[in-house]
């Protein structure tokens, strides 16, 4: 399999993270694709790789491509290799994907339409039609998403639960992006420091190119 990947991009450190848990890094190769240069908007990455022009992406051996962290992470956790990120049981199943969906739309996404829209993003060559006011407007949510998250983390250990799992994968992800925009978790927002300080000492965080020096700490 490979994987089209930016190396220390939030979205695509999100499948290297799964991959680092379940063990599965050897089965892939990855194949870098340079934003900054737009390499993801290039019509022939469009037309064969992911439509929506972004990173990262799953190549299967026939040639198959599967667009969207979630549905990479889904796959992946189908093979072997533990532990299960995606749940177990319906009940489970249900839970992590309704607080991965979430973190992504509350925080993530947030974070990312910020950075497009409210920052020089990618740069000029990329970044063909930028809202400011939509990127401000955004960040602000994102801050609220970061509450949101701090008020689930005081009530339990891990974003869908007592289990670590794709949901906090997506939240480390929007952290990550957080950081990257110089855009600080609230002071008060003790639980979702604590459970990010407890994140960023794991393995399968720790040791990803994004978090490399001093740039992913949580303010
Ligand atoms: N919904 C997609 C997913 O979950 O995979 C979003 C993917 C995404 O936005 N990826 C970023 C991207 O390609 C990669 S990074 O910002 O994390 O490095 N951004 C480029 C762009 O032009 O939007």
């Amino acid at each position: 399999m490979k994987i089209y990947d930016f190396p220390t991009g939030p979205y695509p450190t999100r499948v290297r993270i799964a991959l680092a848990e379940k063990r599965l890094q050897s089965r892939v190769r990855f194949v870098m694709v340079d934003l900054y240069k737009g390499e993801h908007k290039r019509p022939e990455f469009i037309a064969t790789k992911n439509y929506s022009g972004t990173l990262p992406v799953l190549e299967l051996d026939d040639g198959t491509c599967i667009g969207e962290c979630t549905a990479i992470t889904e796959y992946l956790d189908t093979l072997d290799g533990q532990p299960t990120l995606t749940g177990r049981t319906p009940r489970d199943k249900g839970i992590i994907h309704m607080m991965s969906k979430r973190a992504e739309i509350e925080l993530l996404d947030a974070v990312s339409v910020y950075f497009h829209h409210g920052t020089p993003g990618l740069g000029p060559h990329v970044e063909v039609s930028q809202n400011p006011e939509w990127g401000f407007r955004q960040r602000d949510k994102a801050v609220r998403g970061m509450r949101y998250f701090d008020a689930v983390l005081s009530r339990q250990p891990y974003v869908a639960g007592e289990a670590f799992s794709m949901a906090d994968i997506t939240v480390i992800g929007g952290l990550l992006f957080a950081s990257l925009v110089a855009l600080p978790v609230p002071e008060e927002c003790e639980a979702l420091r604590s459970w990010y300080a407890r994140m960023l000492q794991r393995e399968s965080v720790r040791d990803q190119p994004a978090f490399a020096g001093s740039a992913a700490v949580a303010d």
